[in-house]
């Protein structure tokens, strides 16, 4: 079925190719450039650090420049890479060719989906949980589910049972976009809250009214999207999120404490921006918004 190409050898790209190729899957990492291939050659492959046991796979590794054709993409990098990483390998993806985005959020799927029409995407959206130790180090931090999709319809593809040997927990989703939008809006409601309080997500719970009225706006703005499903009951699962990661600190807050980039672009200003387009009133949001980008500003950070 040929191999898994992944873009990207961050925090879940390193994740998926380590289980794919525990499970002797072909595998080939695509690194940004010759200097992080030197970086990765040095370091003798990926590391799979789990809680009892740790185990390194020397799996290839290539620049985007490399020639061999790619039938199946796995994109692995931050919603913002995504479709510049992308278009660093077009030329390579065959006719027909798979590309999945494991991006969090909303819109940088459609960015790379608009410049590849000759590919099927599949989007996906994943509670898995993994970060980088050190560099090609990655420690399998909390076991999820990954839900995967196309959004323009279709059958589910072969290679999934390749997955199911993989270990990687997965359902086929024939409604991907609401999972998309539903994660998106769980994320609106929590993280950047987070990062305005300074608090854990638990902390959320002195910020109710807030909470709930950011909620109510995610809501309105969900059923004008034409996605009742993601709204249904969203502010009893926010408040169940915010009990069971209570202890948390949550993503955007983990960024920002530690200067890098956020994917506020592809949260919150995704649904301001949606917002916008459809004349749906969301105050809270836009000011949260304003407040968050503000902030970014103020740290040095980029705030699109
Ligand atoms: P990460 O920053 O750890 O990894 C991204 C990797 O992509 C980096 O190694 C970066 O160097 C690489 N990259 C960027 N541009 C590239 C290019 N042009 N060519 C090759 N490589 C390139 O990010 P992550 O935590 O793995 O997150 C990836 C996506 O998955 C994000 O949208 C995130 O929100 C989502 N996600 C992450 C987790 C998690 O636990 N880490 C869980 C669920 C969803
Ligand atoms: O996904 C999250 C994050 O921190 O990005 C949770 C824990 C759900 C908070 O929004």
């Amino acid at each position: 079925m040929g191999s898994w190409h992944i873009l990207g050898a961050g925090s879940l790209g390193s994740l998926w190719a380590t289980r794919l190729a525990q499970a002797g899957l072909p595998v080939q990492l695509i690194l940004r450039n010759r200097s992080r291939l030197e970086a990765y050659r040095q370091a003798g492959g990926l590391t799979l650090i789990e809680p009892h046991q740790q185990q390194l796979f020397p799996i290839p590794a290539q620049t985007p420049e490399e020639r061999a054709p790619i039938q199946r993409l796995l994109v692995a990098c931050k919603a913002y890479d995504a479709a510049p990483a992308v278009a660093q390998v077009a030329h390579r993806l065959l006719p027909g060719a798979e590309v999945l985005l494991l991006q969090n959020g909303l819109g940088s799927q459609d960015e790379v989906a608009a410049s590849l029409p000759q590919a099927r995407c599949i989007f996906a959206s994943s509670t898995e949980g993994a970060f980088l130790q050190a560099d090609f180090q990655v420690v399998y931090a909390g076991r999820g589910h990954t839900w995967l999709g196309d959004a323009a319809g279709g059958p589910a593809p072969a290679w999934l049972e390749q997955l199911s040997q993989a270990q990687i927990a997965h359902d086929w989703s024939l409604n991907i976009l609401s999972r998309l939008w539903r994660k998106l809006a769980i994320n609106c409601a929590i993280n950047p809250l987070t990062v305005l309080h300074d608090c854990r997500n638990g902390g959320l719970n002195d910020h109710a009214d807030e909470v709930a009225s950011l909620c109510e706006e995610l809501q309105r703005l969900l059923l004008h999207c034409k996605q009742p499903e993601a709204a249904h009951n969203l502010q009893d699962e926010v408040q169940r999120v915010i009990r069971a990661t209570a202890n948390n600190f949550s993503s955007m807050y983990q960024d920002v404490r530690q200067g890098r980039r956020t994917e506020v672009a592809y949260l919150l200003g995704y649904a301001c921006r949606q917002a916008d387009a459809l004349h749906v009133p969301v105050p809270q949001l836009q000011q949260v918004h304003e407040r968050i980008l503000t902030l970014l500003q103020s740290r040095g950070l980029p705030s699109h």
